[in-house]
């Protein structure tokens, strides 16, 4: 059974395969994009017996993303193919942005009620993020069943809050993610993410906008990661702060290093690392990501070989 469950939506990810404009391009690349699923490979390559949970179309898309998680180890049987829906689409367009064709996807339609299938029991840890509660009525509803789910098998939660202006307002979202990050074990949040959302970037600052979290980490882009620690059973001598100066890289691309953080932080907790081992590790995946043109696993290239 699976230790770690990843929770969200992967669309089928578009991209051009000689980095040139969409609209003239002639030759492209299809693979899995979705920020959960992004963790969970680097979890499944470390080890960690990972499941990525979620709906996906009954079309080939949905297959093929089947195809890549499956190809980096995620387990996938957990994964429900919807015959009404479509599989959700992200289309990048180098220099101009991301573009997402994913209202009504399969995965919008997954609701409170789709936990009670899932495999938490067993689970050590359960991996959220708040994109999810941006994607539908149902799915908005998701995420608290989800922490209800994990609390009662005393599984971990972490919760990447992943703003996606796309999405939503930053009104709504704000008002939304507070209280869900507030509930997880482990929040991940970019410094300009908590100052958009609820104009606060200082760490200590941002961690105080969650005090049931035991952990929160703030993201400062090529700056530093801060490490806020309010877990221990030392808690009454206040909170541990542990900052590490990020690596200097020469970014390719930039989607897809918050995943490849979350996941080096995940991987190194999980392991029992502690604090400045646990930045490390987040850095060194951002790193190696940021480097290469691909959302995740790099050197692994988009395409899945059958
Ligand atoms: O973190 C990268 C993700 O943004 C990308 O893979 C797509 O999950 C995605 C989203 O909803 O933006």
């Amino acid at each position: 059974d699976p230790e770690v469950l990843c929770i969200g939506e992967t669309m089928a990810m578009v991209t051009s395969a000689d980095a040139g404009p969409v609209a003239t391009s002639e030759t492209f690349t299809v693979s899995a994009g979705g920020a959960e699923s992004n963790l969970a490979q680097y979890l499944a390559e470390m080890g960690l017996a990972t499941a990525w949970v979620s709906a996906l179309g009954a079309d080939p898309l949905g297959d093929r993303i089947v195809a890549v998680l499956h190809s980096s180890g995620v387990d996938t049987r957990w994964v429900t193919r919807d015959p009404e829906a479509n599989t959700g689409l992200y289309v990048k367009d180098p220099g101009a942005g991301v573009y997402y064709y994913r209202r009504g996807s399969a995965a919008s339609r997954l609701g409170p009620e789709d936990v009670r299938s899932w495999p938490f029991d067993g689970a050590r840890w359960v991996h959220v993020s708040g994109i999810t509660p941006a994607l539908s009525a149902t799915c908005r509803e998701l995420l608290p069943a989800v922490v209800d789910a994990a609390r009662s098998v005393g599984a971990g939660i972490s919760f990447d809050v992943n703003y996606r202006p796309a999405l939503w307002s930053a009104d709504e979202a704000a008002a939304t993610l507070r209280p869900l990050a507030d509930r997880a074990d482990v929040v991940l949040v970019g410094r300009d993410e908590a100052e958009t959302l609820w104009g606060t970037a200082a760490a200590e600052d941002v961690a105080a906008l969650f005090p049931g979290a035991g952990r929160v980490v703030v993201k400062d882009g090529d700056v530093e990661a801060v490490e806020v620690d309010r877990s221990g059973a030392d808690r009454s001598a206040g909170a541990g702060v542990t900052r590490l100066p990020a690596r200097t890289v020469d970014v390719v691309e930039p989607v897809g290093a918050g995943d490849a953080f979350a996941a080096g932080y995940l991987i190194a907790l999980l392991r029992g690392d502690g604090a400045r081992d646990r930045l490390a590790m987040g850095h060194s995946l951002a790193a190696w990501v940021l480097g290469s043109p691909h959302d995740n696993r790099p050197g692994h290239g988009p395409h899945v070989r059958a």
